[in-house]
């Protein structure tokens, strides 16, 4: 495709337009002017990609993930202070991403209005969000005990209730863009072992030791370079990992902690959905515990998450649209009783019994959940 002639500084009213392809992401300009900055991501490339503005210390100021094959996606940041950012768009959604620079010029200036009530609901949330890091580093120092004492049979049955702390504030965490994947790679994500594999699914892949017979293309298969990489595995390699992510989690818990701790608005309206639309766009295919089948486990606390964030809009969903807070409480319920189904003692079901017709099931709901939950952010921010 031709980029549009689009050459001109963006001023506060003209797009940035990306074009992601497999190998380059090309921005039609390199500067901005402070204030809010729009970028339409077109997808000409043949692998899903993503695309991000980062900030200071590598912090994600802006991300707009899962755009398909030919398909243009969105993204308003707002920037504030002038300065050198950083762009990338993942094809593939694995790595660092393809990098590059925007320079933007101007006045610094101060965030628009939130309105009062959802920063007193971003107040609360961020509450809940730090009592969750509490628990995932009291959880994780207990899990990585197990894991370094050899008693894998303890690691193993704590494995998917340590991984829920995490699951539940995943708008949070992934706004870290070094610490999330160095706490929550998957093997797709080490370029077929280019990049170190760390954090939960290498200990994870330790714990429940990957076989031949599970070799093969599908989300929740292994790949063969996995297998041959895991064979490598030794208790020694496994528990320097395992002390890596106690750190790497103790780290992510005192960051959110800092008084001056700031999380995007944008990313906190936008939260409900993004942690529903993980579930289904990276996660209903078995792709995130192949090795456990512990999915479940994550599925429940995204959608822990989602309604967590949903509660704390509630008065304001309401106030403008009740039949749509209806509608959402109603479809939280169908995924929750869809989930219900599958629970097991105090878990849940290893995620291979569930057969492709009850995961198309799943997926089905979840699906109308996000689409209902799209409408969120423009109606709190009364936009
Ligand atoms: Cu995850």
């Amino acid at each position: 495709m031709v980029l549009s002639a689009c050459t001109a500084k963006s001023s506060g009213t003209g797009d940035i337009a990306v074009t992601s392809t497999d190998s380059a992401c090309e921005l039609s300009s390199s500067s901005a002017s402070t204030g809010t900055v729009t970028f339409a991501v077109a997808n000409n490339g043949s692998k899903v990609t993503e695309f991000y503005v980062f900030g200071k210390h590598n912090r994600v100021l802006g991300e707009v993930e899962n755009i398909g094959p030919g398909v243009t996606g969105k993204l308003v940041v707002e920037i504030t202070e002038p300065g050198t950012y950083e762009t990338a768009c993942k094809p593939g959604m694995v790595g660092n991403g393809i990098r590059g620079t925007l320079e933007v010029t101007g006045e610094q200036k101060s965030k628009s209005d939130v309105p009062a009530d959802v920063e007193q609901a971003k107040a609360r949330y961020l509450d809940y969000v730090r009592g969750q890091l509490d628990g995932l580093v009291a959880q994780t120092t207990t899990f990585v005990a197990a894991v370094k004492s050899g008693d894998l049979a303890a690691a193993r049955a704590q494995f998917g209730l340590t991984r829920t702390f995490y699951e539940r504030v995943e708008p949070v965490a992934e706004s870290f863009a070094d610490l999330d994947p160095a706490i929550d790679m998957r093997w797709d994500d080490t370029e077929d072992g280019k990049q170190p594999f760390t954090g939960f699914h290498r200990i994870e892949r330790f714990l429940w030791p990957p076989q031949q017979s599970q070799v093969g293309e599908d989300g929740d298969d292994i790949s063969q370079a996995d297998l041959d990489n895991a064979k490598t595995d030794t208790a020694a390699l496994v528990n320097v990992e395992a002390e890596a992510l106690l750190g790497n989690v103790t780290a992510l818990r005192d960051e959110v902690r800092k008084s001056d701790f700031a999380f995007e608005t944008q990313s906190f309206v936008k939260g409900p959905q993004a942690l529903v639309d993980e579930i289904a766009a990276t996660k209903v295919g078995g792709e995130e515990d192949r090795y456990s089948r512990t999915d479940l486990w994550d599925f429940a606390a995204n959608i822990d998450g989602s309604e967590t964030l949903i509660a704390e809009l509630q008065p304001m969903i309401t106030a403008k649209n009740a039949p749509l807070m209806d509608k959402i409480t109603g479809q939280f319920q169908a995924v929750r009783d869809a989930i219900g189904k599958y629970r097991q003692g105090d878990g849940y079901v290893s995620y291979d019994t569930v057969t492709a017709a009850q995961r198309k099931e799943l997926s089905d709901k979840i699906d109308a959940l996000s689409a209902t939950l799209s409408q969120v952010p423009d109606l709190v921010l009364g936009q």
